[in-house]
């Protein structure tokens, strides 16, 4: 069972994050399971895009999982179950974020059930927030941000930080961009100008825009 014993409250809960997350990230080299962890704003699409991962994953022969990690998890997982792939429904309760703890418990019980030997792919989906997953890496590959046009094209400066901690950005729904008078081009340069190194997608899911770029990143 998993070292909580060590945990100790009065220790600085971010480093003691970054010690467990440091833990998942040897325990998923070692069965050489690629992680993503996807955080963004409420609505952005989150859902929708790793929906379109899995199903162009499983299509290639992979095994995929994926931990839906929300308030209520019920929601989104009941989504995931449509696909080819593990669901892991994870309540976060009044939790607005996942941490490296959370996901390690996930990953041992995975690791006992003789699952995490054989997958490819994990997609954790972080709860719908702009501020404190970027407290909380979680052993994870990649990080990956999700925006849409619909929060308004100022909202990258707003949050600087969760830009900073990610490798890759999605801008996504920019079909309705006109109609809620935001500019993803905007949203783009704001991006760069906090990460120059940030990979940006600008993606509508609904119309089917810049979906094989997205799909590319899991290649
Ligand atoms: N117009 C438009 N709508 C989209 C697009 N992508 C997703 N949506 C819609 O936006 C809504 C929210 O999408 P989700 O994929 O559930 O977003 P999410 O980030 O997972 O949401 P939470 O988990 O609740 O934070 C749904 O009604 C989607 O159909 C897009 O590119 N364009
Ligand atoms: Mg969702
Ligand atoms: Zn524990
Ligand atoms: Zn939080």
């Amino acid at each position: 069972m998993h070292k909580t014993s060590d945990i100790s409250i009065d220790k600085d809960i971010i480093k003691e994050n970054i010690m467990i997350a440091n833990e998942n990230k040897v325990l998923l080299k070692k069965y050489n399971v690629k992680s993503y962890n996807i955080m963004g704003a409420i609505g952005s699409g989150k859902t929708s895009l790793i929906e379109l991962a899995i199903d162009h994953l499983v299509k290639n022969g992979k095994q995929v999982a994926v931990i839906a990690g929300d308030v209520v998890a019920e929601y989104d997982s009941n989504r995931f179950r449509k696909h080819k792939c593990l669901v892991i429904p994870l309540n976060t309760g009044k939790e607005c974020h996942l941490d490296a703890h959370l996901i390690s418990h996930e990953l041992e019980d995975l690791e006992e059930r003789g699952i995490l030997q054989d997958l490819d792919y994990l997609f954790m989906e972080n709860v719908g927030n702009l501020i404190c997953p970027s407290d909380f890496t979680l052993g994870e590959d990649k990080r990956i941000v999700v925006v849409s046009v619909s929060e308004g094209d100022d909202i990258v400066l707003k949050h600087p930080t969760i830009f900073r901690f990610s490798e890759i950005c999605i801008i996504n729904k920019i079909d309705i961009a006109e109609a809620v008078d935001a500019s993803p081009e905007k949203m783009e340069r704001d991006c760069l100008s906090l990460n120059p190194r940030i990979k940006i997608i600008k993606t509508s899911v609904k119309k089917n825009i810049r979906i094989d770029e997205w799909l590319k990143l899991f290649d």
